[in-house]
C-alpha cells in the first residue's frame, strides 16, 4: 500500500510470527502506515522523520476504531488542549461503555463464579503510571486507574481497596451484575465448567491504545474483564506497567492484547520498548517481543497475543502470534459530505 493511499477495511500483511496480522484502517484513516514489516525496515535505513505535526492514535482490535475516533477528536483542530492521556482514556471509556465482544467493560463475560472483575492501567513517557485490578462494579476503569496516578503516592490498587477509593472520589461504584447476554453464556458454561483460558481470534477482547498529541507527549492505555470465565482474582497483563503498556520518552511506547499469562511472563510491552532503545524500529521491536512470548510460552498454537508499538517519530509496529489479530491507526480526522448546510 503506498503511503498516500486512503485504503479501507481489512489489510492482511505479514509481520506476525505464526502469520498474520490485519491492520484495520478506517475510512477516515489515510496515509502513515507502516505496519508492513518491509516498510518499517525500509523507514529505519532512512534519516528518522521529524516529530509528528498531526497526532495520531493506535488501538488493538476492532473496536479500536471508534475509540481512536473519540480519542483523536480530542487531539485536533486549532487551540486543542487535551493531550495524550485525556485521548487514551476517552477512547478506551468508548469500549467500557459498549463492547459487542463482552470483554471490556461491566457488560463483560464474568469470572467463573459469575462475577465481573475489571483490570485498567494508563502511563505516560515520564514513568508516571497507574492501574487498577479486579475491581467490581466500576463503569470505567480507565478513569479510575487515572485516578490512582494523579490522586495518590502509589501505582496500582487492587479489589475493594480500589473500589472504596472510587467512592472517595465521587466515582460511583455499582452493584456488581450480569448482563442478561453475559448471564446466559455463563450458565451455559456453567454447564461443562471446562476451565481453558485460551484467548483466540474468537475472543477479541482488550482494548490498549497508544496515543501521541501534537505537542510529542505520548501516553498508553489499557482496560479490560480480562479472561472470561477465569479463577476470581485471576489478573492479567493489563494492568501490569510493563507486561500490558509501557512508555517511555523519548522512546517509544507498546501494548498488548491476548493471553495475559503470556506476556507477565516476558514483561512484553518492556520488552518492545527496551529493543526500540536499543535500535530496533517499532515493527522489529515487536518481533522481537512476540519470539520471545513465543520461546517462554511452550504451545503457541493455543493461544494469542498481538502486540503494536509506536515510537516518538509517529512509526508504528505491530506482530502477533497468529493470524487474526487487527488493529486501528487514526492518523486525520475527516468530515463526511452532507446533504444539508
Ligand atoms: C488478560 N490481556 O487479562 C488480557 C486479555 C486480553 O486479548 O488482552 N485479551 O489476559
Amino acid at each position: 500500500m503506498s503511503q498516500a493511499e486512503p485504503h479501507q477495511g481489512a489489510h492482511p500483511h505479514a509481520t506476525s510470527r505464526r502469520n498474520a496480522c490485519l491492520a484495520l484502517l478506517s475510512a477516515a484513516t489515510v496515509g502513515a502506515c507502516a505496519s508492513e514489516g518491509s516498510h518499517a525496515r525500509e523507514a529505519a535505513a532512512k534519516p528518522l522523520p521529524p516529530l509528528p505535526r498531526a497526532p495520531m492514535v493506535l488501538s488493538t482490535w476492532n473496536h479500536g476504531l471508534p475509540a481512536n475516533l473519540a480519542a483523536l477528536e480530542l487531539l485536533h483542530g486549532p487551540g486543542v488542549t487535551k493531550s495524550a492521556l485525556d485521548a487514551v482514556e476517552a477512547g478506551c471509556r468508548v469500549v467500557e461503555l459498549e463492547c459487542p465482544d463482552m470483554t471490556v467493560g461491566l457488560g463483560s463475560r464474568p469470572d467463573r463464579d459469575g462475577r465481573v472483575t475489571l483490570d485498567a492501567a494508563v502511563m505516560v513517557g515520564d514513568g508516571r503510571g497507574g492501574c487498577v485490578a479486579f475491581v467490581q462494579g466500576v463503569k470505567h476503569p480507565i478513569s479510575l486507574a487515572r485516578l490512582v496516578m494523579e490522586r495518590t503516592p502509589h501505582v496500582l490498587l487492587v479489589g475493594a481497596g480500589a473500589e472504596q477509593f472510587a467512592r472517595e472520589c465521587g466515582v460511583e461504584v455499582a452493584l456488581p451484575t450480569l448482563t442478561p447476554a453475559a448471564e446466559a453464556q455463563w450458565r451455559a458454561w456453567l454447564t461443562e465448567k471446562k476451565y481453558a483460558p485460551k484467548i483466540n481470534i474468537e475472543n477479541h477482547d482488550t482494548i490498549s491504545m497508544l496515543a501521541l498529541d501534537a505537542q510529542g507527549v505520548m501516553a498508553a492505555g489499557s482496560t479490560t474483564s480480562g479472561l472470561a470465565y477465569k479463577m476470581h482474582g485471576r489478573v492479567g497483563d493489563s494492568p501490569i506497567l510493563g507486561a500490558g503498556i509501557f512508555v517511555d520518552a523519548p522512546i517509544g511506547g507498546a501494548i498488548c492484547t491476548g493471553l495475559g499469562e503470556t506476556v507477565l511472563r516476558t514483561l512484553g510491552a518492556h520488552l518492545a520498548v527496551e529493543a526500540m532503545r536499543a535500535g530496533a524500529t517499532p515493527q522489529e521491536a515487536c518481533e522481537q517481543a512476540i519470539d520471545r512470548v513465543i520461546a517462554k510460552n511452550p504451545h503457541p498454537e493455543n493461544y494469542q497475543v498481538g502486540m503494536l508499538a509506536l515510537d516518538y517519530h509517529g512509526l508504528h509496529g505491530a506482530c502477533a502470534v497468529q493470524s487474526g489479530f487487527t488493529f486501528a491507526l487514526q492518523t486525520e480526522l475527516h468530515e463526511s459530505p452532507s446533504r444539508l448546510r
